[in-house]
């Protein structure tokens, strides 16, 4: 049985990612830092085998230390999926909080270099695998006040981009996948849980479902191996760009 470790499964595209690729004939390791969402997510996909790790991606010796403490029928894995992360805040940049600033980079650019890190000794060792880092639309195309959230997404698109340049030649496929607007959690965290205001994001259109991300992540992994679908864009039908989107009046 084949291995897919899912970062930030604990909601959202993590999740149904996890869902998807445990139906599609995975075991698995879900990551995050919520353990009862893990562990409930852990007992619906029973009787498919899957491990818990309960670390911060922008810790990189708690990150090391949660792969290398793999039990060993997990520790061979064949799939990441590089999910964790998410936007804090939505102002211009003048008026923006640093701190904000250093968790978006820290969770969704050094955070996914901090998995990779961790798992390419194994990877490289047995010269397969397949990494697929979830950029966004933000990250292609700038928006107003998305500022350090469409940068730290940028840097995933080049950080894909060169990964899959060095990884090849070890017969590691990288891909990336780039959601517009999906309605899951994303939106109460950039509003630090003003759930109201999360709610208006996705108001007068169909919004992308979690599920919609993970039935292509799913298709991208299970490609023959001569096969890497490296690059998608997924956007809701209502959306035309990063900051288009249009709704019924
Ligand atoms: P959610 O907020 O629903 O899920 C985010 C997940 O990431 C959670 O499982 C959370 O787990 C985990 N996570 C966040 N920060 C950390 C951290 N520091 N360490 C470990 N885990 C972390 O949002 P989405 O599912 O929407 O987001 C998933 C990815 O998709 C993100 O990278 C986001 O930028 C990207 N994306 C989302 C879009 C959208 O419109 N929703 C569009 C394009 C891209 P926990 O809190 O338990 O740690
Ligand atoms: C999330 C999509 O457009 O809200 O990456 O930034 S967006």
């Amino acid at each position: 049985m084949k291995t897919a470790f899912v970062t930030g499964a604990s909601s959202g595209i993590g999740r149904a990612t996890a869902v998807a690729l445990a139906r599609a004939g995975f075991q698995l390791v879900v990551t995050g830092r919520r353990r009862e969402r893990l562990d409930a997510l852990a007992a619906e996909l029973a009787p498919v085998p899957v491990h818990v790790l309960v670390f911060d991606v922008r810790d990189r010796d708690a990150t090391v230390a949660a792969v290398i403490g793999l039990p060993l029928e997990f520790a061979a894995v064949d799939v990441l999926v590089n999910n964790a992360g998410g936007a804090h805040g939505l102002n211009p940049i003048q008026t923006g909080d640093p701190t904000d600033w250093d968790a978006m980079l820290d969770a969704n650019v050094r955070g996914l270099l901090n998995v990779t890190h961790a798992l390419l000794p194994g990877l490289t060792a047995r010269q397969t695998g397949f990494i697929v880092n979830i950029g966004s639309v933000a990250g292609r195309e700038a928006y107003a006040n998305g500022n350090v959230y469409c940068a730290s997404k940028a840097a995933v698109g080049m950080l894909t981009k060169t990964m899959r340049l060095d990884l090849l030649p070890l017969g590691i496929r990288v891909a990336e996948i780039d959601p517009g607007a999906v309605e899951t959690e994303f939106s109460e965290v950039r509003f630090k849980g003003d759930a109201e205001r999360a709610a208006k994001v996705y108001e007068g259109f169909q919004p992308l479902k979690a599920e919609d991300i993970a039935d292509v992540i799913a298709f991208m992994v299970t490609r023959p191996a001569h096969v890497n679908v490296a690059d998608v864009l997924i956007l809701p039908a209502a959306q035309g760009a990063a900051a288009t989107i249009f709704r019924q009046p």
